[in-house]
């Protein structure tokens, strides 16, 4: 049974969207039906993609989420120390795994804060809260259901009070440039000069590491990719033969990104009964579902000023394989 006091630390709001977000029929027809074919990647992420993701971080290939973790296992406490933070909002958060890191370093510093997770995988974060009241007994967890390409306007934070936004996993690799600089700049307008942004990326490296990160040899990455066709399936009444497509994951060097692909084995027609369409695929055709950017200290600077952002503090992997950077809002 559900402790009552538990559960008063766990709360649960959805966030309406401050700038309109497209439907799944929306982007299905402005992308899946336009060439080259393509899919938002914010449809990997129901229940089963959420654990796939998870999956995905015990892959010995993909190495972007033990190497994070490792910094912030290295670095939570000096970044708690420094951030002083009265409220952690964190965005796409999931199983807030890597949180803990942080979470441990207030702990060890007798240092409360409230923690505001952020994310469109309602049933993964709420789970994930409601461990994380029972670990952290001074811990409020607010759990914030939305779809943060919406905007960030919109949530319901404590007007005082400092802030540590997180986003990590190199999750904003999966925006293109001009969505990132706007993303960040949403960030941005939600700090005011003590507050900080704790960001994780992944860096540019050589393309058979990357390639084998997005293509692990179990499978379970291309379980995830496939899975975004089970959810066509399933909401739009869709009979893609999820089966007979192919993962690809290529690595791009002259827009530092992994474009993930899929490419069907052979010739058919799909039907999406939800949107009255029928359309033919070729054999070998392919359809982008995700990118995943990288980046190098210059484009990550870049980036930051761009979007009226200053690198305060940088924590560097070894080889220079993935950043955890602290950042402010430019004077
Ligand atoms: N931060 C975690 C999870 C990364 S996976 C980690 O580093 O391990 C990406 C997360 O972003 C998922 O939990 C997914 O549900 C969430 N996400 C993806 N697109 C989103 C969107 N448009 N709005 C809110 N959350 C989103
Ligand atoms: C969530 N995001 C940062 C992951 C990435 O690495 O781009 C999603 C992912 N796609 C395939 N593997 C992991």
């Amino acid at each position: 049974m559900r402790n009552p006091e538990k559960a008063a630390r766990l709360t649960s709001a959805a966030v309406a969207p401050a700038t309109p977000v497209s439907t799944l029929a929306e982007d299905v027809r402005a992308g899946l039906l336009s060439r080259p074919r393509w899919l938002p990647p914010k449809y990997f992420y129901d229940d089963r993609g959420s654990e796939l993701f998870e999956a995905i971080c015990e892959t010995p290939e993909y190495y972007p989420s033990r190497t994070e973790a490792a910094l912030l296992a290295a670095h939570g406490r000096e970044i708690m120390e420094y951030a002083r933070c009265d409220h952690m909002l964190e965005l796409g958060s999931g199983s807030s795994r890597k949180t803990r890191h942080l979470l441990d370093a207030c702990d060890a510093l007798s240092q409360a804060c409230s923690y505001w997770p952020f994310d469109v995988s309602a049933q993964m974060m709420l789970d994930a809260g409601a461990a994380l009241v029972q670990d952290y007994p001074w811990l409020d967890v607010h759990a914030l259901i939305g779809d943060y390409t919406g905007g960030l306007s919109n949530l319901p934070l404590p007007t005082t009070g400092r802030r540590l936004i997180v986003f990590l996993g190199g999750t904003l690799g999966n925006f293109e440039p001009g969505a990132a600089r706007g993303m960040l700049e949403q960030i941005a307008a939600l700090m005011r000069d003590d507050d900080l942004l704790l960001l994780g990326v992944d860096r540019v490296k050589d393309s058979a590491i990357l390639e084998a990160a997005y293509d692990d040899a179990a499978g379970t990455t291309a379980a995830f990719n496939r899975n975004v066709l089970r959810v066509l399936n399933r909401e739009l009444g869709g009979d893609f033969p999820v089966d007979s497509y192919r993962h690809r994951a290529v690595f791009d060097r002259a827009h530092a990104r992994i474009e993930m692909r899929l490419a069907a084995r052979h010739a058919h027609r799909v039907t999406l009964a939800a949107l009255d369409t029928t359309f033919d695929i070729a054999a070998d055709e392919e359809i982008v579902t995700e990118f995943s950017h990288k980046f190098t200290p210059q484009s990550l600077d870049a980036l930051l000023a761009d979007a009226g952002l200053a690198l305060d503090r940088h924590f560097e992997a070894p080889a220079g394989a993935y950043s955890l950077v602290l950042a402010r809002r430019r004077a």
